[in-house]
């Protein structure tokens, strides 16, 4: 597609060439990860990147904005259209800056923030001491009632919503594996007067595909996400706002300015672009099938009696407990699996007693293997070899055979798209 960076930064393609195969020969299976179509990745890299737009469409700091108005309206339109509400930030470099800006606008510092214990599948922006934002907001804490089985303690969280009285509750997770009741959130946020927030980014994708709830049908006020997981758009993130304008005020202003400067228009330009494309009708059989695989995954893993955490999935990812079932970290499992080409990470499972750095569980999920064109059959057999390999991790002879195994699979289900 492009040779200038050949010609003029070598090292740089060098790497970008790299990366490319070892995108294209390997198995993507953690499930935070995507392939972009080559529309987005095309309108990544366009001369939007040259623009600085400080401000919103209609009012904004520089001049020259009549093509950045334009994608940012697009982008806006059609991320509640495919959402279902009334407002959307489209500003937001990633998931991070959206949570912290939500927080910002909904709540003064000191104020609490019920969201979900971060051992059983909440994110570190929901509450984790390494972050900021607990020097600012006080986290307090729901979990799973059953680890075998998923279900959320909503008695607990009532209780502690009841003692705790934050100003908001927030639903969403990074490693949980099940859906979650937004009813109940609602109901029990109504009773305290808090403001209900709903972090999707790892399920925005199977939102938009029409096989996961839309928390906003719920009565949700706000949902923060990624664009670049199931949505498979650029790397970035965005605020949506179900109906209250004045909620929508005031993330504008705790985005810009209160937080970050110029948006990049070039990835709002890839944003829009996703949009358009999660519009299409195509994008629900890609949802559905995310979840097949995962089914077909999960299949495998119980046959074989490798423990998952909340009993399997009903989403696109799933936490298996490996240092229990098969005697092996976390650690050890992602190391010997990158060296056949799979690609996953290690994860604290709930009441770990392992350390992070060296957790017990692995976590991997279906988003860009299904992007691929992999069906049902493809994630058995991904599946098994997964735990090939984890079964024979000294064997290097099966490893290599694996190995072979999994190069020809890719071969033949291209990604979508490259760069060079
Ligand atoms: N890093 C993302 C994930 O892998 O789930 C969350 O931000």
């Amino acid at each position: 597609m492009n040779n200038f960076i050949e010609k003029q930064d070598n090292e740089i393609y060098d790497a970008i060439k790299g990366e490319e195969k070892r995108q294209a020969d390997g198995l993507e299976l953690i499930p935070s990860e995507n392939y972009v179509s080559r529309a987005v990745l095309e309108a990544n890299g366009t001369v939007f990147t040259n623009k600085y737009s400080e401000g919103y469409p209609g009012r904004r700091y520089y001049g020259g904005q009549d093509f950045t108005d334009e994608i940012e309206n697009i982008a806006r339109d059609r991320a509640c259209k495919l959402f279902n509400c009334k407002f959307a930030n489209v500003q937001p470099h990633s998931g991070a800056p959206a949570n912290v800006a939500t927080y910002f606008a909904l709540l003064e510092p000191g104020d609490t923030i019920l969201g979900m214990d971060l051992s059983h599948g909440g994110h570190l922006t929901h509450g984790s001491p390494v972050t900021n934002v607990t020097k600012v907001f006080n986290f307090v804490r729901y979990g799973m009632k059953d680890t075998e089985t998923g279900e959320i303690d909503y008695e607990q969280l009532r209780e502690v919503a009841l003692k705790e009285k934050p100003k908001v509750i927030l639903a969403g997770y990074s490693a949980y594996s099940r859906e979650l009741d937004y009813a109940k959130f609602v109901e029990i946020a109504k009773e305290i007067g808090a403001i209900t927030v709903a972090d999707v980014a790892h399920i925005a994708g199977l939102i938009a595909g029409g096989v996961h709830k839309n928390p906003f049908d719920y009565g949700f006020d706000v949902m923060t996400t990624t664009t670049h997981k199931t949505l498979r758009g650029p790397r970035s993130g965005m605020i949506l706002i179900r109906e209250d304008e004045e909620i929508a005020k005031k993330i504008d202003k705790t985005v810009f300015p209160g937080l970050q400067g110029g948006p990049h228009m070039a990835v709002i330009a890839a944003k829009a672009v996703c949009f358009k494309e999660a519009l299409d009708p195509s994008f629900k059989v890609y949802a559905q099938q995310i979840l097949k695989n995962a089914k077909a995954m999960e299949e495998v893993l119980r046959a074989r009696g490798v423990r998952m955490l909340a009993g399997g999935t009903s989403n696109h990812l799933i936490l298996a407990d490996v240092y229990g079932s098969l005697g092996l970290t976390g650690k050890e499992a992602q190391i010997v699996l990158d060296e056949v080409g799979i690609t996953l990470n290690m994860n604290m499972i709930a009441d770990d007693s392992r350390k992070p750095m060296d957790p017990s569980g692995i976590r991997f999920g279906t988003p860009a293997i299904t992007t691929r064109g992999f069906k049902e059959k493809e994630s058995t057999r991904i599946a098994e070899l997964m735990l090939d390999v984890l079964e024979n991790k000294d064997d290097e002879s099966k490893k290599t055979e694996i190995r072979r195994e999994l190069v020809a699979l890719c071969q033949k289900f291209p990604i979508p798209a490259s760069f060079i």
